[in-house]
């Protein structure tokens, strides 16, 4: 179907037969260009770098590796396949035609949900840029870039959809996203994990592991939208976001596997012979985690039944689910505090749909530190164990952001909280010891001392590969 393009900016959308839609674009390209230089990846601009290019949907046009220089890296516009007279699948449309066009009544809601999924993407680039810095290999800094250029086309992703379906409020929202930054007090990102500091390398981990598959759910419910063109944009950015996730999950697998290492050597002591001990992994892990819960909203949204009613939003899996996909008449359990004690209340169904999200992401999460687990009986260690908090622990957004709760989920106090802050979360010293152990390891196949090395390069490659031309 779609053949390789030579096109300035590819894609598999007809752009040259819309040369109105086409010369919008190039236009914004350049203003992407100069804030992928002022915001992307510090130092490395000039480097040849292994990487992964989108081609086409095909399967071959993902073969495409080789050396480039990232601002040279073809972003371009990929739709996954249409679907033949595809039907909305749930909500209070249920059955009719998916739209190809944006309809008027949703176009303001519509909108604001692509400007939402769009700002996360050249957000965590802007957090991840000075990372290269302190890589831990040419491997990881590789990885590290190949995620960054997605995250970059994931931005172009929405962009398109902006330019191609809201005129000049979309044409403005596009220029909004160039303009707003990470962490900046009078212009922030929209949501807050993406306003958060990432310096260093543990959680750069956590977050391609949790944050990321943050990124995964929303993608599943935008996938299954009555707005066809956002289902299909969203279908093929969730083939990058497997990769994301690999790259945290394993990134996370490699530190345990080195401080397992580390137990058997020297005097035992994990930190003082520079790895990173498992309270720390752990409290890592309650950041990132918890702030990538609250990404999922409010436990009880109005917003979220006025997304699903109008087909916008489905559930992750709609279309396969089994159950009926109108969710009028159905409640849902939640536990809420009321008079400052925990108690279990019904709600409709469609108001609990962050809710049931937010659940589904927890359960694949717990897959993820199963096998994190597994890498501590891998070393014979038995008497420790990774887990993922309550998802009332440290939260704030919804149900459970003005009280505290401990990583069990109980309600306690907020001296009790505080009293315990450093024992549960990343502090600034970790942050501090992190950057100390993290510094930079240039030369192929040497890792730094405090993770493991990978277990088979990129692409068929040796491990020792030169992934990054310094
Ligand atoms: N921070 O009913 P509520 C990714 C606001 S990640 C700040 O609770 P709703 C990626 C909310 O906007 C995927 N504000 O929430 C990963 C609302 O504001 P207003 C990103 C927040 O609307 C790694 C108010 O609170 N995609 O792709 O049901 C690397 C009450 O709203 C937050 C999407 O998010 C927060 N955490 O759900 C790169 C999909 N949470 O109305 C990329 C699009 C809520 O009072 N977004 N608020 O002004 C959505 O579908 C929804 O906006 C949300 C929120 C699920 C985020
Ligand atoms: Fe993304
Ligand atoms: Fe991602």
């Amino acid at each position: 179907m779609s053949e390789v393009s030579n096109e300035k900016i590819p894609n598999n959308v007809n752009l040259s037969e819309d040369r109105k839609l086409q010369r919008a674009l190039e236009k914004w390209l350049p203003n992407y260009l100069s804030w992928w230089q002022d915001m992307g990846p510090e130092g490395f601009q000039s480097k040849d770098v292994f990487l992964r290019t989108a081609i086409s949907v095909d399967r071959d046009g993902w073969a495409n590796f080789d050396y480039v220089k990232m601002p040279d890296y073809r972003w371009g516009i990929f739709l996954a396949d249409a679907q033949p007279d595809r039907k909305i699948g749930f909500g209070d449309h249920a059955d009719d035609l998916a739209w190809q066009e944006v309809p008027g009544e949703y176009r303001n809601v519509l909108r604001r949900i692509i400007v939402t999924q769009g700002d996360t993407e050249p957000a965590s680039v802007e957090q991840q840029r000075y990372l290269g810095m302190s890589a831990p290999s040419l491997y990881d800094m590789r990885n590290l870039f190949q995620v960054n250029v997605e995250e970059g086309r994931h931005l172009w992703a929405m962009v398109y959809l902006l330019h191609s379906h809201f005129g000049r409020d979309g044409r403005e929202e596009a220029e909004g996203l160039l303009e707003r930054r990470s962490g900046d007090a009078d212009k922030p990102r929209i949501l807050g994990a993406f306003n958060a500091p990432m310096t260093d390398w543990l959680s750069f981990f956590m977050f391609t592991t949790f944050t990321d598959r943050d990124g995964k759910y929303q993608l599943l419910s935008l996938a299954e939208s009555g707005f066809d063109p956002l289902a299909r944009t969203c279908k093929f950015m969730l083939t990058e976001e497997a990769h994301h996730m690999f790259v945290g999950e394993t990134g996370i697998q490699r530190v345990i596997q080195r401080a397992c290492e580390l137990l058997k050597t020297g005097n035992g002591d994990v930190r003082e012979q520079g790895g990173v001990p498992f309270d720390m992994i752990q409290r890592a892990l309650n950041h990132w985690y918890t702030l990538s819960l609250d990404l999922f909203g409010s436990e009880i949204s109005s917003n979220a039944a006025t997304y699903f009613a109008a087909g916008l939003k489905g559930r992750a899996y709609e279309t396969k689910r089994t159950d009926d996909h109108v969710l009028l008449n159905e409640g849902f359990n939640i536990d809420v505090v009321r008079n400052n004690k925990l108690v279990n209340e019904e709600v409709a169904l469609r108001n609990a749909l962050n809710e049931v999200l937010r659940d589904d992401y927890t359960a694949d999460n717990q897959k993820a530190v199963d096998r994190w687990n597994k890498v501590l009986r891998d070393n014979d260690i038995n008497d420790y164990e990774f887990k993922l908090p309550s998802q009332r622990f440290n939260r704030s957004i919804g149900e459970y952001a003005d009280y505290n709760f401990n990583p069990e989920g109980d309600l306690i106090s907020k001296e009790a909280f505080d009293a315990k802050k450093a024992e549960w979360l990343m502090s600034p010293e970790d942050i501090e010891y992190l950057k100390s152990i993290q510094n930079q390891v240039t030369k192929p196949g040497q890792v730094a001392n405090w993770i493991a090395p990978p277990k088979t390069g990129i692409k068929g490659r040796p491990v020792d590969y030169e992934y990054v031309r310094l």
